[in-house]
């Protein structure tokens, strides 16, 4: 038997969402790692390349994979256009499909894109405070729709859930988030 009182050995920055200490990461995304997600391909080469337009800072203590254990991460999406189409992550459906994630928004203004197994394309704003409930089998990518602010979206999900993003590249989501007369619209993808 083992009876301990313990201090964590990470921290949580609950402004800006960011987790520092023991098993926590950073990755990033410049525009020339998902220039190809995007609609005008003349407008992404043309965008400086190292351009970061995405950060994900990640707490994982589980190996990923584990069944039964939970990551938690905080992305920050850079505002910024590809042409009129917000910056964007990749996004992707679990490759375990039926697995769920909850997003919120921890600053900033986005969407949330969401597509189902049929194709069907829906988004919902986020603003801080914004809690969204991503069931499993539904595609999910966040936009940033400042012109200014970073969008900052925590997120939490099943270890086992896995990242299809081949998917994504494949097909596509079948609606893109540009922006029209200065509002944020959704519009459907040519077939
Ligand atoms: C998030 C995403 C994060 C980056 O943590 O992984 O926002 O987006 P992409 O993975 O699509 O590049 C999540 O949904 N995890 O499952
Ligand atoms: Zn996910």
């Amino acid at each position: 038997m083992h009876i301990e009182i313990s201090k964590s050995q990470t921290k949580y920055n609950n402004i800006t969402g960011e987790m520092t200490g023991k098993d926590t990461t950073t990755s990033q995304r410049t525009i020339s790692d998902i220039k190809g997600i995007f609609k005008d391909s003349i407008a992404a080469e043309n965008l400086d390349q190292d351009r970061v337009a995405y950060k994900v800072n990640c707490h994982f203590e589980e190996k990923e994979g584990k069944e039964g254990g939970l990551f938690f991460g905080t992305s920050y999406v850079m505002p910024g256009k590809v042409g009129n189409e917000y910056f964007m992550t990749k996004g992707h459906f679990h490759s375990k499909k039926d697995t769920a994630e909850y997003y919120w928004c921890i600053g900033g203004n986005g969407c949330l894109i969401l597509m189902d197994e049929d194709g069907n394309c829906t988004a919902e704003f986020m603003d801080k405070g914004s809690i969204h409930y991503i069931a499993g089998n539904i595609a999910h990518r966040i936009a940033n729709i400042s012109e200014t602010e970073e969008l900052v979206v925590g997120a939490c999900w099943p270890s086992d859930a896995g990242h299809d993003y081949e998917s994504i590249i494949k097909s596509g989501f079948t609606a893109r988030l540009f922006e029209i007369e200065g509002k944020p619209t959704l519009i459907e993808e040519d077939k």
